[in-house]
């Protein structure tokens, strides 16, 4: 086995020298409609950091508007430019955990965080000049992959599932809201029966809707993905306790200690696990290390990510209790042009895992120019 073990790394700890953030706008190739809205394109905010020749980047999964979880693009670039970036110029750390140490009186903020951690474990494994996934402890080249199809009228949804299983795509999420459920569902499961079907309803419902839930198991979907309040385990166990479909949260799982919770109380049979949700690389491989311990399967959530989130994402998910197949599908199905050169396209449901260190991906620096504002040095 080879030895991921951060302790032992005799190294000098990186210093980071400077960082850069600016803010990325990409129009979508399909609108996204989710029970809280639509979006017609992905803005966020693309950080770099760097330590002598070496560099890493992520980017930030929050939306503009505090509705799928309450972190906001614009508060999280405040806060990364007034607080969090100044204060990291200069410091030494000796890997990522070290950096967890450095957040850890900070309250909520995780995806902001998360930011920054996830770029500082691409340039850590880049000056190891080791893939991400070796120093996550993942291994293997390609990762199953599902689709996550928006709100839409039911026969146009139809014709896209069909599509998307014709390419491969190992499982099929549908998003639902009050009103738009149980027809689409049925239409679904009726056209496609032995099809991995899932669905998605971002919060929408209450346990007032236990009787649509209980209908649902009839369907033999493989889980409902975050049914009730985007902030109450609670009632997501009192309401496993009344279906027989698995349970999956997303939104409700921001950190390790929520997350144990969550499968203490069985409100979760499946963990939806988002790095940037869950405040970076390190916690959720401690959430993926958790639900393993209960048996618990995850799979990697999706945030309409460009290359950059893409690449993590992908890495993430080549550890072994990634059981279910993630919503990192095809690039193409998101961007017209991506902000990296390498090309992250599926086949057969599989999408490879991009070689080389740390990501594995490069920027784009001539289209990355074209669709970049309000970029901000800080450091040398
Ligand atoms: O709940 O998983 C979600 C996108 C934006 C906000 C929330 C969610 C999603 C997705 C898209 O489902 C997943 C993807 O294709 O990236
Ligand atoms: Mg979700």
């Amino acid at each position: 086995m080879s030895d991921t073990s951060l302790a032992s790394q005799a190294r000098p700890p990186l210093v980071i020298e400077a960082a850069e953030l600016r803010l990325v706008r990409l129009p979508l190739v399909t609108p996204f409609t989710i029970a809280t809205g639509t979006m017609h394109e992905k803005l966020f905010p693309l950080l770099r950091l760097f330590s002598g020749d070496h560099e890493g980047v992520a980017e930030g999964v929050m939306d503009p508007l505090p509705d799928y979880l309450a972190e906001t693009t614009a508060g999280a670039v405040a806060f990364l430019s007034d607080v969090v970036l100044p204060g990291l110029i200069g410091k030494a750390f000796a890997n990522p955990n070290a950096l967890d140490r450095h957040f850890a009186p900070w309250r909520g903020n995780r995806m902001a965080l998360a930011t920054v951690e996830m770029a500082f474990w691409d340039l850590w494994a880049r000056s190891l000049g080791l893939p991400l996934q070796t120093v996550l402890g993942g291994e293997g080249d390609a990762i199953d992959v599902g689709v996550s199809l928006g709100i839409g009228p039911i026969n146009g949804t139809l014709d896209r599932i069909r599509a998307h299983l014709d390419q491969g795509y190992k499982r099929i999420k549908l998003k639902i809201m009050p009103g738009h459920d149980l027809a689409l569902i049925r239409a679904a499961r009726e056209a496609f029966p032995d099809a991995h079907l899932t669905v998605d309803a971002n919060s929408s419902y209450t346990l007032a809707d236990t009787a649509l839930f209980r209908t649902l198991d009839d369907f033999n979907l493989d889980y409902i993905e975050q049914p009730l309040a985007w902030d109450d385990i609670h009632d997501h166990a009192v309401l496993q306790a009344r279906v027989k479909t698995p349970i999956c949260l997303d939104e409700c799982l921001g950190t390790v200690a929520q997350t144990r919770k969550a499968l203490q109380s069985d409100a979760a049979r499946v963990v939806n696990i988002k790095v940037g949700r869950v405040g970076g690389h390190s916690s959720a491989r401690a959430i993926h290390d958790l639900a393993a311990a209960f048996d618990v399967p995850v799979w990697c959530g999706g945030m309409l990510e460009s290359g950059v989130g893409r690449a993590h994402n992908i890495h993430l998910s080549t550890l072994p209790n990634f059981r279910k197949p993630g919503d990192t599908s095809s690039a193409s199905r998101y961007f017209s042009r991506d902000i990296v050169v390498e090309r992250l396209e599926a086949a057969g449901g599989r999408m490879p895992v991009p070689k080389g260190p740390g990501t594995g991906v490069t920027l784009d620096h001539d289209f990355l120019a074209t669709v970049s504002a309000d970029v901000r040095r800080f450091g040398a």
